[in-house]
């Protein structure tokens, strides 16, 4: 017996048949895949090599299980329909292993549970991976898939390699990150020792349907070994481990300890009517619009957007002190319900081929549907699989569904976005749904007061995770369900970017989503949130078209352009009630203590007086 992940496991590689030599592999990456033979003892194992012949065998493989069916109506475009009971993230059972739980857990919230780091310790690891994997892929494949997160060989890139016995995550992962022989050539090159270990296991018995066990599904990263594990969910982001797993949880480790920053982020690029092009990254929560901005259609004359990345950004200062930033991704993973041409047209079209679809309608001529998307779809088959009309009171699709897209058919890709050195930063933007009380934008005075406004952010829940009800919730960063390690080290790694030598972007927050009283959207969003770029470029050439508030700059009446716009109550959009942001400022003091405590960066405490002290002034 050899021990693996901490438990015994006993088949040895020369008892299953294999689709290429593991000696494909670097060294390391083959002896974890040796190990995971041992443990999950399946029958075969392929290797992926990324071909087009081998996707037809994996699209093969799904419609035989049942996995997936096609869509007639479009070019090669299939849809999943998952167990009700495997639809979003699972919060509650993704942990962080750690020997110490100070690594992970800030010190006011050691021993309990948190709100901010899923602690688990190395025994119960242990145990968890020994009572869940041993034997779980017997009778089956099991699929082994070399990626690489940004560029392949590119200086800010990382590789990982992932065994699963889904094919739909096989699958999947061609779209969302660079595969197959051309990663595994560079891997057995480079430095390998950095090679993040990914397992994942549907934790079923078969294969049929929609295989998954979420009584026993388990999300677990251990960074000491740059390992991964994820059990019984078949869902993106418990299943594809390059995306939150990866390239957030374990990314924000190693990007403290090299001295970058891997954040829940979209890029995009923006061209001025001058012809002028600066990039922006923008941090909000899952499911409050990342991909309509990183695509948006701009509604001022003489400005271009183009799209980097939609989820998820690396960024590092160079040389010359530029922060530069990747997206680590090769796919869209965007929320379905709500995208239609009136409110992400770029977004239209690009999903209508090479996309798997999960959890969407059908409509009757073998395309798809989904709330928002146009006005009257007729009779539908609803993402349960049964008949639906405009009668019935349960949505089509659901709210989490989800289309997988491979990035280059964006119609606005940026021609720079698989740059090896990636593109530069001139501005972060920071926001959430915060229906009262928080101005359109409002622009940071330097870079701590940024970092605050980062480390203060809330937001309403959404579907992407097990929320149901419409709180809001604290989410600093956009980070709160992907910090790899404790938050007030975080903090203090934010804050440590800034040198002088260095020319730090503008830091802003934005808040589309404010309301009337009457519950009415007060600004109009999507193409015409290009108005608050139009002001944060202005902002970025230092031109005086800002007013001072408590809570940092505004555009001065008037600097901000809504000609043509029609009636907005600008006042409302920019009011900043007292109240309001007295009990704002109580509720992030009682977070920051409650939450945080003695990790918490004293510059932060120093923000919040200052906040309060400039709302009573
Ligand atoms: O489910 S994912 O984590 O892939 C998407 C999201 O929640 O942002
Ligand atoms: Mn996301």
């Amino acid at each position: 017996y050899t021990q693996i992940f901490g438990c015994r496991a006993s088949m040895p590689i020369s008892r299953v048949t294999v689709s290429q030599s593991l000696t494909c592999l670097s060294p390391k990456a083959r002896a974890f895949v040796e190990r995971s033979v041992a443990l999950c003892q399946p029958e075969h194992v392929h290797v992926c090599d990324g071909t087009d012949s081998e996707a037809d065998m994996l699209l093969k493989a799904m419609q035989d299980q049942g996995t997936i069916t096609p869509l007639p109506k479009y070019q090669n475009c299939w849809l999943a329909r998952t167990d009700p009971a495997d639809v979003a993230r699972v919060e509650s059972r993704t942990f962080i292993c750690t020997k110490r739980e100070r690594d992970v857990v800030p010190a006011a919230k050691l021993g309990k549970k948190s709100a901010l780091g899923n602690y688990m310790n190395i025994p119960t690891y242990e145990k968890a991976v020994g009572d869940r994997f041993p034997g779980c892929m017997r009778g089956r494949t099991m699929y082994v898939i070399a990626f690489s997160m940004g560029p392949v060989g590119s200086p800010l890139s990382k590789m990982g390699v992932e065994v699963t016995d889904s094919a739909y995550v096989a699958y999947s992962m061609r779209i969302m990150t660079r595969i197959g022989n051309r990663v595994m050539e560079v891997m057995r090159e480079k430095d390998e020792a950095k090679v993040v270990k990914c397992l994942h296991s549907t934790g079923s018995k078969g294969i049929a349907g929609w295989p998954c066990d979420p009584q026993r599904t388990l999300i677990l990263h251990r960074p000491s070994e740059n390992e991964i594990v994820s059990f019984g969910s078949g869902y993106g982001g418990n299943s594809l481990l390059g995306k939150k797993c990866f390239a957030l949880r374990l990314g924000s480790v190693l990007a403290r300890r090299e001295g970058w920053l891997a954040e829940h982020m979209l890029i995009l690029g923006i061209t001025d009517p001058e012809g002028n092009k600066r990039y922006i990254a923008a941090a909000f929560p899952s499911a409050c619009g990342k991909t309509n901005l990183a695509m948006m259609t701009p509604t001022l004359p003489g400005y271009k957007i183009e799209c980097v990345g939609d989820d998820i950004a690396w960024m590092k200062f160079d040389s010359d002190g530029v922060l530069r930033a990747i997206n680590p991704e090769n796919g869209f993973f965007g929320v379905a319900p709500g995208t239609s041409e009136e409110t992400n047209p770029i977004a239209m079209a690009s999903i209508f081929k090479n996309t798997v679809f999960t959890n969407v309608a059908e409509t009757e001529d073998g395309g798809v549907w989904w709330e928002g998307m146009t006005k009257d779809p007729g009779t539908l088959t609803d993402w349960k699989g049964e008949l639906w009309d405009s009668s019935s009171t349960t949505p089509a699709a659901h709210p989490n569904s989800r289309f997988c897209t491979p990035a280059n058919q964006c119609p606005i890709i940026d021609p720079e976005w698989e740059s090896d050195e990636g593109v530069p930063i001139s501005a972060i933007l920071f926001g959430g749904r915060r229906p009262t009380g928080v101005p359109l934008v409002v622009e940071a005075r330097n870079w701590r007061h940024g970092v605050f406004m980062g480390a203060t952010m809330r937001s309403e829940s959404t579907a992407a995770a097990e929320h149901n009800t419409k709180v809001i919730m604290h989410d600093p960063f956009a980070m709160r369900p992907f910090f790899g390690y404790n938050f007030g080290d975080y903090l203090k790694h934010w804050l440590s970017m800034n040198k002088s030598n260095r020319e730090m972007p503008k830091i802003f927050h934005v808040n589309w989503f404010r309301k009337d009283d009457q519950g009415k959207f007060l600004w109009p969003g999507y193409g015409e949130n290009c108005r608050v770029l139009d002001w944060v470029l202005r902002r970025c050439d230092n031109m005086n078209c800002f007013t001072e508030t408590p809570l940092g700059l505004v555009p001065s009446k008037g600097a901000l352009n809504t000609d043509g716009l029609g009636e907005i109550d600008t006042d409302a959009l920019f009011s900043i009630p007292k109240d309001f942001w007295l009990q704002e400022a109580d509720a992030i003091e009682k977070y920051f203590r409650d939450e945080v405590g003695s990790d918490l960066p004293n510059v932060m405490w120093e923000e919040l007086d200052g906040l309060r002290s400039r709302l009573l002034a």
